[in-house]
């Protein structure tokens, strides 16, 4: 089917047809389903349905539109996780999810669940628009990841490296789809203009941008919300990609920090995207905090890239020594 997104532009979406209508079900992608709530705030909602295949006009009036674009993201993360990780799906058993859009009225979020299996995204309000872009989508199915691998409990320590590891594939899904219409950057929900002033909800490069986010860990790090500690591991993920300094990536600037005032070169997204996955599905477990997560990365890049010999290892290193943790 054809998708007439609100931030993607014009995209193809693969569908099911039954009988003389269609169905926003990816038959490529273990069947995932996107439903319409039509405003609820439970239960399951409709399933998209229509004659022509053809979802959406681009504007968030149209109730397709939504759905075109939470159809979209949640197969740009399926093909992330596929084609580049080797993953069957959110749990690894060719399972698809299910994206349930329009809910509530005004809602300003969206949210993952383990217990329907599916993410859920509210309208906005005032100037914040539907959170259906390609980053919001892939920070919540990312959720679904986590919760079947490291599962690191959404409190405290773990809890920032959880939300973490969903900003961070978010940033790998959204350059990986290489969409002309919302190019990758180190931003979360730039699109979403959740505080209705055109910045993002996130920044990468120097978390504390937003005003609230740590750019570095100290011992009162476990104290803070889980969207504000996931700042120190979004910023060694930032600089182990990017390296320190100023840089322009996609035509946007970054300027990013170092805690030891020592420079980071980078290895680039794909390496510290493959690193940080491999520990997050082989080393990191409910209670894994940063100077865990730290040894857990090095020995994922050991056995990827190779020991303290390698460019790769030093890199992780002195990433993590950027942002305070470990020596
Ligand atoms: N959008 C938020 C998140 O995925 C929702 C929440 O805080 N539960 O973290
Ligand atoms: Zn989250
Ligand atoms: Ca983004």
């Amino acid at each position: 089917g054809t998708g007439n997104t609100q931030y993607s532009g014009q995209v193809q979406l693969t569908t099911q047809q039954s009988g003389s209508q269609y169905t926003l079900t990816d038959t490529a992608r273990g069947n995932h389903q996107t439903r319409n709530l039509n405003r609820g705030t439970s239960g399951s909602g409709t399933l998209f349905t229509g004659p022509d295949d053809v979802w959406g006009n681009g504007q968030a009036a149209n109730a397709e539109t939504a759905g075109a674009d939470a159809h979209y993201g949640a197969a740009l993360t399926w093909d992330y996780y596929k084609n580049v990780h080797g993953r069957n799906g959110i749990k690894n058993d060719g399972r698809g999810a299910t994206s349930r859009v329009h809910y509530g009225n005004n809602y300003v979020n969206a949210f993952w669940q383990d217990s329907c299996f599916c993410m859920t995204y509210g309208d906005g309000s005032g100037n914040a628009k539907p959170l259906t872009s390609i980053d919001v989508a892939a920070h919540e199915m990312t959720h679904g990841v986590t919760s079947a691998t490291g599962n690191m409990q959404y409190s405290r320590e773990p809890g920032g490296l959880n939300e973490a590891t969903s900003d961070i594939f978010a940033a790998a899904v959204e350059f990986n789809a290489k969409n002309p219409s919302d190019v990758g950057d180190y931003l979360v929900g730039e699109k979403i203009d959740i505080r209705g002033n055109g910045t993002p909800l996130r920044y990468m490069d120097k978390p504390s941008k937003d005003g609230r986010s740590l750019d570095n860990w100290s011992s009162s790090a476990g104290n803070v919300d889980v969207h504000y500690s996931s700042g120190i591991a979004n910023h060694f993920f930032y600089l182990l990609s990017e390296g320190s300094g100023k840089k322009v990536v996609n035509g946007v600037s970054y300027d990013s920090p170092t805690y030891d005032n020592k420079p980071v070169t980078g290895i680039g997204i794909d390496k510290a995207a493959k690193i940080w996955f491999r520990a997050l599905t082989t080393k990191f477990n409910t209670t894994t905090n940063y100077a865990a997560a730290r040894t857990g990365t090095l020995t994922a890049t050991s056995e990827l890239y190779g020991g303290t010999g390698s460019a790769e290892y030093k890199a992780v290193a002195n990433a993590w020594a950027a942002v305070n943790v470990g020596t």
